[in-house]
């Protein structure tokens, strides 16, 4: 949306600072910080770092690699943003989670992600949406339509973001996105089609954030 079109309510949002806080494994090396939390979640390689370093204007801040299984623990971030050009302002807090549905994983590592992710989402009680992320190219993953199940069964708010746009026609993007979230069983639940590569697509998923700030 540009700002021409951007209804005059809409609140523009820019990141402006950003922190490595701490990596954890155990809810008890989790920061204390209460302020509301977006877990960023999907398959390795699918591009969560890479997002987390786009959204927030931050260069490697999150460590990307084209090698999936970069991210190994919970990392997290606080960040600063502002409101429009006002004074307004507050902070949140990333999670960039570590990737699953690598094959190269051996079964004990995927069942330490399994424990680590689980009790994440049952004791961060400052979590305050999941951010899942989709390759769009790619059809409804079994892994992604399971963590989709865990976030519905336990009530957590999350949308998608169908990573990767640039690796397809413009022209396609939103009816390939549609399609992806019709196969996902999203619903009501949004789809936010962004590229990294081109720096589009941010602003939506910016303004979904900060309504849940809000909240
Ligand atoms: N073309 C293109 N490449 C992207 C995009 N987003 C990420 N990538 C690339 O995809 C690769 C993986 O990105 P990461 O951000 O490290 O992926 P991740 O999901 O954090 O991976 P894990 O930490 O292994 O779970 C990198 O080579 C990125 O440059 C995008 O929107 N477009
Ligand atoms: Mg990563």
């Amino acid at each position: 949306m540009n700002q021409k079109s951007r209804p005059s309510s809409t609140p523009v949002i820019r990141l402006v600072e950003s922190f490595y806080v701490k990596s954890a494994v155990e809810p008890a090396d989790y920061p204390a910080s209460a302020y509301p939390e977006f877990a960023f979640a999907g398959k390795s390689n699918v591009g969560k770092s890479t997002l987390i370093n786009l959204l927030t204007n931050h260069h490697g801040l999150a460590k990307t690699s084209s090698t999936p299984g970069k991210t190994r623990l919970l990392n997290f971030f606080l960040v600063r943003y502002k409101v429009d050009e006002q004074e307004t302002q507050g902070f949140m807090q990333f999670t960039d989670l570590p990737g699953y549905g690598f094959a190269e994983v051996s079964l004990s590592e995927q069942e330490k992600w399994r424990k680590m992710v689980t009790k994440y989402l049952e004791q961060r009680s400052q979590l305050r949406s999941m951010i899942l992320l989709a390759d769009i190219r790619h059809p409804a993953d079994k892994k992604d339509l399971l963590m989709l199940e865990m976030l519905r069964l336990r009530k957590i708010d999350h949308c998608i973001v169908a990573t990767k746009s640039d690796k397809i026609p413009k022209t396609k993007i939103q009816k390939t996105a549609q399609v992806l979230a019709k196969d996902l069983g999203l619903g009501s639940v949004p789809i936010f089609p962004v590229s990294a590569l081109n720096n589009t697509g941010f602003e939506p998923l910016l303004e979904w954030m900060y309504q849940r700030c809000q909240a």
